[in-house]
């Protein structure tokens, strides 16, 4: 590994699978127990607002009950002690990456422990179900979302993931199938941009093909073991 001092990491559900949070696109993911555009789409919420409610209630409570695992761990203490600039862009919704003690974390696909005003505009944190239509904290209007980033939406801070990859040295993928843009795409701005790319993931991903260096497994174990060299080197 030659010489790095800003590091971008992007990450997926594969780093919170071991945690018993279900992927997406495995095989018992979500997507193969719901369709896609009956939940995580706006036309689905104006469809059916139940539905789409207690799809989020069930998996706000479930995150509630699970724990950072040894790779989101690895990863809290990067944070920590790497000196450089580091940025963890996170496609999860989950807090594990916060709960486990990273700081330098963006979530562009928002989270499941806020909700989004549709009257006021604002975001407030939240722990318990939507499906009874509860007020809004800072307005009192009963017109609460989930603050995530549904198909066809933007996902957010965008301008920020991009300052912080045209700095980037090493821009590293963990967990994530290359799926979904504009996150699928990191690897090739990154590129394009001179950061050296590293994939971990159980298998290869959508777009393996476009990083320097990929290694297969569990993120368990591939995380910690990339750490360890990281901190070594700096
Ligand atoms: C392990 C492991 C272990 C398992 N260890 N690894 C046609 C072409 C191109 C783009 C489009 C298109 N049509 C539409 C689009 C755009 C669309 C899109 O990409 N669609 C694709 C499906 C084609 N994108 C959007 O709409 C986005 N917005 C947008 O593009 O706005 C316009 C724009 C333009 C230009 C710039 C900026 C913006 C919004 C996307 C929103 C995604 N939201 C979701 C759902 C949230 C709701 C919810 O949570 O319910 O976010 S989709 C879902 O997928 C979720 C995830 O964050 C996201 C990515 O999934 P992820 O994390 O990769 O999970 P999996 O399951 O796919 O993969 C897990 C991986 O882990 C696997 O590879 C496993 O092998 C691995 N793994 N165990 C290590 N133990």
């Amino acid at each position: 590994m030659t010489s790095i001092r800003n590091i971008v990491i992007l990450t997926g559900a594969g780093v919170s699978a071991e945690s018993g949070i279900d992927t997406f696109r495995d095989g018992g993911g979500l997507w193969e127990q719901h369709r896609v555009e009956d939940v995580a789409t706006p036309e689905a919420f104006v469809r059916d607002p139940d539905l789409v409610l207690r799809f989020y209630d069930m998996r706000r409570a479930a995150i509630q009950t699970k724990a950072p695992n040894a790779a989101h761990d690895a990863l809290a203490r990067l944070d920590r002690e790497w000196p450089g600039e580091l940025l963890i862009v996170t496609q999860n919704v989950d807090d594990l990456h916060e709960r486990a003690g990273a700081r330098r974390v963006l979530h562009m696909h928002g989270e499941h422990l806020n909700v989004w005003c549709t009257a006021c505009d604002a975001r407030s944190r939240w722990t318990g179900p939507l499906i009874h239509r509860p007020g809004c904290p800072e307005c009192g209007e009963a017109a609460l979302r989930p603050d995530i980033v549904w198909f066809g939406e933007m996902p957010y801070r965008m301008d920020e993931i991009f300052a912080a990859l045209e700095e980037a040295d090493l821009f590293v993928s963990i967990g994530t199938s290359g799926a979904v843009y504009p996150a699928a795409g990191f690897v090739r701005n990154a590129r394009e941009l001179g950061a050296q790319t590293l994939e971990l993931n159980l298998e290869p991903s959508q777009g393996s093909g476009w990083f320097d260096e990929a290694r297969h497994g569990p993120a368990s174990e591939l995380v910690p073991a990339w750490v360890d060299e990281v901190l070594a080197q700096r």
